[in-house]
């Protein structure tokens, strides 16, 4: 792998399988990303060495997913002017509630980008990050294309037996 362009960060090995969509979009795409655990509360001084040095390695967007008092994205968000995406992971007590309004409901001047709770939302995070690196890259807007393409394709194809 050569020098990642988008980074996934999660605040416990407990969102891997949700955030493994993320993980596997890119690959799809052939698009070179790190993915590490990284926790707002549990690691903060690591989530703002990472946030800080991010766009200096390379990084052009970062996808961040955290479930519960989801602070993750928006910490991230205080430390870089780099893109932050943030994914709210399902959770078991609040079904993911608690953790959309923590990643979502950020102060002015720290936006993040906020998706969908659970896989769904960490798909939409790893194809908007790439629509982030398709603003100056043709063959990432070219595989973009044809992706919308495949989607319709399918829809088109449904035949309902009713
Ligand atoms: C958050 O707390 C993590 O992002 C995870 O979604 C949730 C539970 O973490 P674990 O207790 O499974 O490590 O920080």
């Amino acid at each position: 792998m050569s020098k990642p362009k988008i980074a996934i960060i999660m605040g416990s090995q407990s969102d891997l399988e949700t955030m493994n969509e993320a993980v596997n979009l890119l690959k799809e795409f052939k698009i070179d990303y790190e993915v590490r655990v990284l926790s707002a509360h549990r690691t903060p001084d690591e989530v703002a060495k990472f946030s800080a040095e991010a766009r200096k390695k390379g990084i052009k967007a970062i996808i961040a997913g955290a479930g519960g008092a989801a602070a993750l994205a928006g910490v991230i968000a205080s430390h870089t002017t780099l893109p932050v995406i943030g994914v709210p992971i399902e959770t078991s007590s609040l079904k993911g509630m608690d953790s959309l309004l923590s990643t979502v409901q950020m102060p002015a001047g720290v936006p993040v980008a906020s998706m969908a709770i659970g896989k769904a939302g960490v798909k939409n995070a790893a194809i908007f990050a790439l629509q982030i690196l398709a603003i100056y890259d043709k063959a990432i807007e070219k595989k973009l294309a044809a992706y919308k393409k495949e989607l319709a394709k399918k829809v088109k194809g449904i035949k309902l037996n009713v």
